[in-house]
């Protein structure tokens, strides 16, 4: 292999390897912002991709929330409180958990099987 063949090899590498890059950008970008996730209408709160969506919800007080699990994982809503307030234990896809809240407050609560997952939030008025 002369010179000039060196470059040439060296440039289509190059070429593949930056189509290569940017392939696997575009789809990366597609994949994260395409989907839109369906939201929850009423007194419901969806987990979703590993959320609580919405993650924060006003209610009035008396008003029953209901959870309902849309990911094959299992998951929990739980109070924060000590001892907890609420708690649905671990619940299956499609599954639903309810809670009334009759005192004025704010509840802040969490997914026991998944730490890591960002608190929800009612607040009660
Ligand atoms: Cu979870």
């Amino acid at each position: 292999m002369n010179k000039s063949e060196k470059q040439v090899l060296f440039a289509v590498v190059v070429i593949a390897f930056t189509a290569l890059l940017f392939l696997s950008c575009s789809k990366k970008s597609t994949s994260s912002g395409g989907t839109t996730l369906p939201q929850p209408t009423g007194n419901n709160i969806f987990i979703q991709n590993f959320a609580f969506t919405p993650l924060q919800k006003n209610i009035a007080v008396g008003t029953t929330i209901t959870w309902t699990n849309k990911d094959v994982d299992g998951h929990s809503a739980t109070s924060d409180a000590q001892p907890p307030l609420f708690d649905s234990g671990t619940f299956g896809q499609n599954q639903t958990f309810s809670h009334t809240f009759n005192t004025a407050g704010t509840f802040d609560y969490h997914c026991t099987p998944h730490p890591a997952m960002q608190h929800g939030r009612i607040v009660v008025q």
